[in-house]
């Protein structure tokens, strides 16, 4: 199966994390797709209208996305600790972390979007603001419960963590003016620690 991704994006760097993570990089391949909300990449529209990264085409031609369900099916592919558990409490707490840091990443690329491919005349301020509000609630919001995230040195990472490790080196990547540590020292601590893994070492976003 063929993973087609950029090297930049926080969407495409969660699959490849727990396919680290999991163990099943052996099986995939991946492909490098450039493509933009202008310039949508032809190919990759044919395997996803969306025409967007992460995009899982399997061997037998039949696509995945987005992130989310790509990590979904990865999770079948391994009988090891599931990234996404499959009952209890715990479920819960890891999926709507995932839709924080997932939703924190969209914002942001939007706002990447928005300061750097739209023409500087059709920019419109209060929407970028709007959009970094979103993430600077998401990261107060992970300091204030940064245990719910939970340990970041476990054995196994679920897949709520490697959703707010990939936003929070998103925002390394391409905010770094944010300085979002200063005042966020638990959450700091708890992203130093989650990007000791091999599997984040191992993704470091690129231009
Ligand atoms: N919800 C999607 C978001 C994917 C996404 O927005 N990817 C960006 C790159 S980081 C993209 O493909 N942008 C092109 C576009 O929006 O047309 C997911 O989780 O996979």
């Amino acid at each position: 199966m063929k993973l087609l991704t950029a090297p930049a994006s926080p969407f495409g760097r969660k699959v490849k994390v727990v396919a680290i993570e999991k163990g099943v990089t052996e099986m995939m391949a991946f492909v490098a797709v450039a493509t933009t909300p202008p310039t949508p990449n032809e190919q990759l529209s044919r395997d996803n209208p969306l025409a967007k990264i992460p995009t899982l085409v399997l061997d037998d031609g039949r696509s995945l996305y987005d992130s989310f369900v790509i990590c979904d099916y990865l999770d079948t592919l391994h009988s090891g600790e599931k990234v996404i558990p499959a009952a209890g409490a715990r479920r819960w707490e890891v999926l709507t972390v995932h839709a924080l840091g997932s939703g924190m990443s969209e914002a942001a690329v939007l706002c990447r979007y928005e300061s750097v491919l739209r023409p500087e005349a059709l920019r419109w301020p209060d929407w970028l603001s709007g959009q970094m509000k979103k993430v600077v609630g998401g990261l107060d919001w992970l300091e204030a419960n940064v245990a719910v995230i939970g340990n970041a040195r476990a054995a196994d990472a679920d897949l709520g963590q490697i959703a707010v490790g990939c936003a929070l080196g998103y925002l390394d990547f391409r905010f770094a003016d944010l300085g979002w540590r200063a005042t966020r020292p638990a959450l700091a601590g708890w992203f130093m620690e989650f990007s000791e893994r091999a599997s984040m070492q191992r993704t470091m976003p690129t231009a």
